[in-house]
């Protein structure tokens, strides 16, 4: 195995190892909300089983925990929107036959909006002092945000994923990021979706073509880096 230099780590991952500068580096924690992960919100105004998100929460503590033992930068998305909707497209609000749609009051608040208590962090999983959160209008968390430049002042080249939903926010903004030159690594146990098929097409559709789109790791290769 060849040398590293001191900062350099190497996660044994697919489709070959991850090797990241921790100084270079960045954790992106994608919508842990509890409008997707509790009852009462968005994810479950679809229909879906969130006790499938809930099942994310303890690992994607492990990951935050390691990237600040580790001192990497911590970015963590909210999808949210302004109160007066100016932020959602008509498209996305009428799509489909939710319980509530996007706006509309529900226990935890109304539903996606920026302030209210369902749009805000599960329990743990807030933001510290000094880490940076992003608050996304879409799916992709460089769309209409200032992650692009965030990334940019800090020079951070790297990135490493984590949160909900597997095959929607977390897929887009990885491939936002490939787009953008950053290689990313998708961690495979702090990543969940309503349907655990689609969480599979997606990490092995990240991880073909010899790395299409990125990498994918087992949690506990990444806490050995
Ligand atoms: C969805 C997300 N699924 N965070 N949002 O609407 O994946």
């Amino acid at each position: 195995m060849s040398e590293l230099s001191s900062s350099v780590r190497r996660v044994s991952a697919q489709p070959r190892p991850f090797e990241f500068d921790v100084a270079r580096t960045a954790l992106v924690m994608i919508d842990m909300q509890r409008d997707f992960v509790e009852p009462g919100g968005f994810g479950e105004s679809l229909g879906n089983d969130v006790s499938r998100l809930a099942a994310v929460v303890p690992p994607a503590l492990e990951l935050l925990g390691w990237a600040r033992s580790r001192g990497l930068l911590v970015v963590h998305t909210r999808e949210a929107h302004r109160a007066d909707l100016s932020d959602c497209p008509p498209a996305k609000r009428l799509r489909g036959a939710p319980s509530m749609r996007i706006g509309d009051p529900g226990p935890m608040g109304r539903i996606l909006i920026d302030g209210e208590p369902g749009a805000g962090f599960v329990d743990g999983l807030e933001p510290l002092a000094g880490e940076i959160e992003i608050v996304k209008p879409g799916k992709g968390a460089f769309y209409n945000t200032t992650l692009t430049h965030s990334l940019l002042s800090r020079r951070i080249t790297h990135l490493i994923f984590g949160g909900v939903t597997t095959e929607v926010c977390v897929q887009t903004t990885m491939r936002e990021a490939n787009d953008r030159g950053y290689d990313a690594l998708l961690v495979e146990d702090a990543t969940g979706s309503y349907f655990p098929e689609f969480k599979q097409a997606t990490i092995e559709m990240i991880r073909a073509q010899g790395g299409i789109v990125g990498w994918t790791a087992r949690l506990d290769e990444v806490l050995k880096a």
